[in-house]
């Protein structure tokens, strides 16, 4: 019943099982991993679909042609496709100041420019999403820039890739991945409420959602279930970067669910309840003490961990008695317009309404988020 399969919509990106466990302390603990093989792996091992940076398809290949045609034939002999990908703005020492707000105009129009060059590849690759991660986009000291300005000129890198993708008529959508910091003191669209009020400025805000990642949310100790519920409800959720992280620490990137196990629960439940359809895409790191075989051991328990919150959040929603604590709760009358048609503000000035009572009345949430806990537990 844990078995992923195409149909569940698991998707990975070639960065993530190909981390080499660089970080800041250490050197690398495992070798580069050849994109053919790790199309061939994700593929055996039932996912959907394989995601990349542009740079990321000359792990082992250094011709970029020849490594493009290298992984088309993979994508062919394995039908995995490619529902999304990205630029890498940041790893390159030109992007240290950023990239499409770095001070240097010359750096912004080269990094607007190697977006629009892997842009042509996506679409031809089919892919419907492109990510946005601004990671390099911030800065550690406050004169360092305007920040009014360095938002002026996200908006204008924006502007004109919009316009890019209009022109060659490219069936594309962006989304921004939010995050608060690392590697920059500050990231500019530090969450997904940053992000969210950015893209009203855009001149095509229609192509424009987010691509909210657990951890990142965590870092900044926000709820990440009410992040991906208010982008559904902007209809602006058009990508998602599952993983796990312990709260406000650096970004773990831990398997899925290996984090806050309970919001991964209510988010599972939500993504499969809440009318979300795309990619369920893991953006995680496999531990820097893993061997290459540990990689894909890490790669299944992510959609297996996926699975099994699947399966308990349906049987918490099935569940009698959940049914019967969520009505106790008056949850269901949250969805009832406060106004009934045809009423206005006048008819609340008729209402007859007993404040101690009203006041008095309790939610019993114990009970409710305990059967939760339970069906989490494995014990209902
Ligand atoms: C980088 C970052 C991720 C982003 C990737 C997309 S790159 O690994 O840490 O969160 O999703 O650019
Ligand atoms: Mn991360
Ligand atoms: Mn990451
Ligand atoms: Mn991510």
């Amino acid at each position: 019943a844990y078995t992923p399969r195409p149909e569940d919509r698991f998707s990975f990106g070639l960065w993530t099982v190909g981390w080499q466990a660089r970080d800041p302390f250490g050197d690398a603990t495992r070798p580069p991993l050849d994109p053919v093989e790790t199309v061939h792996k994700l593929a055996e091992l039932g996912a959907y679909g394989v995601t990349f940076h542009d740079d990321d398809l000359l792990a082992t290949e250094s011709d970029r042609a020849k490594a493009v045609e290298r992984f088309k034939k993979a994508l062919e002999d394995t039908g995995l496709k490619v529902p999304m990908a990205t630029t890498n703005l940041f790893t390159h020492p030109v992007f240290k100041d950023g990239a499409f707000t770095s001070n240097d105009r010359d750096i912004r129009r080269y990094a607007i420019r190697k977006v629009m060059r892997n842009i042509d590849l996506a679409a031809e690759l089919g892919a419907k999403t492109y990510v946005c991660w601004g990671g390099r986009e911030g800065a550690e000291s406050d004169a360092a820039k305007d920040v009014r300005d360095a938002l002026a000129r996200y908006k204008e890198a924006f502007d004109i890739l919009a316009q890019y993708v209009l022109d060659k008529g490219y069936d594309i959508r962006f989304a921004i991945e939010p995050k608060p910091n690392e590697p920059r003191g500050d990231i500019l669209l530090p969450t997904v409420g940053h992000a969210l009020a950015f893209i009203n400025e855009l001149e095509h805000p229609e192509l424009f959602g987010l691509n909210p990642e657990v951890g990142h949310e965590q870092m900044s100790n926000l709820n990440f279930v009410h992040a991906v519920a208010q982008a559904l409800w902007h209809g602006k959720l058009f990508h998602i970067d599952l993983n796990g992280q312990h709260s406000t620490k650096y970004d773990q990137d831990l398997i899925f669910g290996h984090g806050d196990v309970k919001s991964a629960f209510f988010l599972v439940d939500l993504l499969e309840h809440g009318g979300y359809d795309g990619p369920r895409h893991f953006d995680y790191k496999p531990m820097r003490t893993e061997d290459p075989e540990d990689v894909w051991v890490s790669a299944a328990a992510c959609m297996r961990t996926y699975l099994i919150l699947k399966e308990k959040a349906k049987k918490f929603r099935a569940d009698p008695e959940v049914q019967e604590a969520l009505r106790a709760a008056r949850a269901d009358q949250l969805a009832v317009p406060t106004l009934a048609p045809g009423e206005s503000w006048s008819d609340l000035e008729k209402d007859e309404f007993d404040l101690d009572a009203a006041a008095a009345r309790g939610y019993h949430y114990s009970r409710l988020n305990q059967l939760a806990m339970e069906h989490l537990l494995g014990v209902r």
